[in-house]
């Protein structure tokens, strides 16, 4: 399995959270933005990453590769269980996208610095007018949010320099 993945893209980031989250092993495709690889170009109608080609599949938009990754590698699972909870997750990773990528979208295409600097300054000022939805429950959303705490776990346990 290859991912294509661009080292600043937010996108091709929360891909390989899952690849790391499930442990699975996998090549990389480190490219840069503007400067896709030929194969990559032919691979995906929309010249973007990340990109996942698993034998005869080729898989873009994060949002379906981190579904299939999560289908056919399920341990651990990355959804909650109920059909509630999963809505309300889905509709928090709605907003994320909204709100937060959109503007990190916006940020990486602005040519202006000052321009770039208030744009920086609304998406650092949206990211902490939601840290009242990280207190309500220990991990974000629930304790069926595997994702969050999953990587809170990683940190805690990186600056112990231990793994679990
Ligand atoms: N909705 C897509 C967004 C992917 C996206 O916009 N990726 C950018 C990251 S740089 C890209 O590949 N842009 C095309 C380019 O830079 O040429 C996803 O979730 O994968």
């Amino acid at each position: 399995m290859t991912l294509f993945s661009a080292p600043s893209d937010p996108w091709s980031h929360r891909t390989r959270i899952v690849l790391a989250e499930k442990g699975i092993s996998i090549d990389i495709v480190s490219v840069e933005a503007g400067r896709f690889p030929e194969d990559l170009l032919d691979l995906n109608p929309y010249h973007s990453v990340p990109t996942l080609v698993d034998r005869d599949l080729v898989l873009y938009d994060s949002r379906v590769i981190i579904e299939y990754l999560d289908e056919r590698f399920p341990h651990p699972p990355l959804m909650p269980v109920d059909p509630v909870t999963r809505a309300q997750f889905r509709l928090a990773l709605y907003r994320i996208e909204r709100d937060w990528y959109s503007l990190a979208r916006q940020i990486d295409a602005e040519p202006d610095k000052k321009q770039t600097v208030k744009l920086k300054k609304i998406l650092r000022d949206t990211i902490l007018q939601s840290t009242d939805l990280f207190k309500v429950k220990p991990f974000f959303l629930s304790d069926a949010c595997l994702i969050m705490r999953s990587t809170c776990r990683r940190r805690r346990s990186r600056s112990r320099g231990t793994r679990n």
